[in-house]
């Protein structure tokens, strides 16, 4: 049985829109703990980390608040890298995705360390491949994969120790539709696995997840990385970017419940929920519910 610890990062540093940093709290409220406890998986909440203000100031040499989300990140990564190292199931409640530079980067170290192979799985309506000189906002939550794989200052890509943290052949994005001109092309030309809403409306959610899993064995370690605006926005209207057209209730449940089948889930982020612009706690909600199958809860005779 799962071992979980919350770790609360109430941050929108990296994000284009505040209220991000609010998450965490939403989460609880929507009772995250005490529900995955009543599925039997020993929960300890370890509460929120600290870290600097939102300075919310426009972009210096392509980034903005560069300083403050290193230090996020760096705590980010002390309390995962704990977390892993008591062989507990680290979830981080964002906060927007640039904390999972800080995440990824501590199970990276983790699996490099074990000699365990590691697969991510990113779920989000963005590819988050932007680079300082590509982006178009300066909002370092629109480039975590590029930084975890090698592509960004050095303070953030060798975080975990290791330059770059992520081959792009561990990754798998998942729900991809909106990417950046430059972006785009940067994505192409690093050879990164996208599953966009595209592949995803002509060939199905089952197809594409199994794909997106093929190759695990005992041995792996796979991280989601859960960007709340992967959901379509009709169900899902607190994030700061949203974008139509995203997976439907069904289709995100069984995206969660054929990861849960995997039995190989060490890690989460669940990152990007904005409270600000939620409708009474709704999307954080379905957020908890969508974490209950990714735990294994399942309706029926599947036991
Ligand atoms: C855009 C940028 C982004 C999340 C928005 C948006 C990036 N590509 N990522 N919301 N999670 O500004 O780089
Ligand atoms: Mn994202
Ligand atoms: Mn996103
Ligand atoms: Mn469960």
């Amino acid at each position: 049985m799962h071992r979980v610890s919350l770790i609360g990062a109430p941050t929108d540093i990296g994000a284009g829109a505040r209220g991000a940093s609010m998450g965490p709290e939403a989460l609880r409220v929507a009772n995250l703990g005490p529900i995955l406890a009543s599925h039997g998986v020993a929960v300890a909440d370890r509460g929120n980390l600290s870290g600097p203000a939102n300075p919310w100031q426009a972009a210096q040499a392509g980034y903005r608040h560069l300083p403050e989300v290193v230090a996020w990140n760096q705590a980010v990564h002390a309390a995962v890298a704990a977390e892993l190292a008591l062989d507990r199931l680290p979830i981080l409640l964002g906060g927007d995705h640039c904390l999972a530079i800080g995440s990824i980067s501590a199970v990276a170290r983790h699996c490099r360390t074990l000699g365990r192979k590691l697969r991510v799985l990113w779920l989000d309506a963005h590819a988050d491949f932007n680079t300082a000189e590509l982006t178009p906002s300066g909002n370092l939550h629109g480039m975590p994969v590029a930084c975890l794989c090698g592509h960004g200052p050095a303070t953030l890509t060798d975080l975990g120790g290791l330059n770059p943290a992520l081959p792009p052949s561990a990754l798998r994005s998942i729900g991809i539709r909106s990417v950046d001109a430059g972006e785009k092309r940067f994505v192409h030309a690093a050879g990164l696995e996208v599953f966009d809403m595209r592949y995803i409306d002509e060939m199905g959610m089952r197809h594409t997840m199994t794909q997106a899993l093929a190759g695990l064995d005992a041995q792996t370690h796979l991280h989601v990385s859960f960007d709340v605006d992967f959901l379509d926005p009709d169900i899902a209207p607190g994030v700061g970017t949203p974008v139509r057209g995203g997976p439907t209730y069904r289709e995100a449940q069984l995206c969660m419940e054929m990861i849960a089948d995997t039995g190989r889930l060490g890690s989460l982020d669940v990152v990007e929920l904005n409270p600000a612009l939620d409708v009474r706690n709704r999307t954080a909600e379905l957020a908890v519910d969508l974490i209950e199958s990714l735990f294994g809860k399942s309706t029926l005779m599947r036991d």
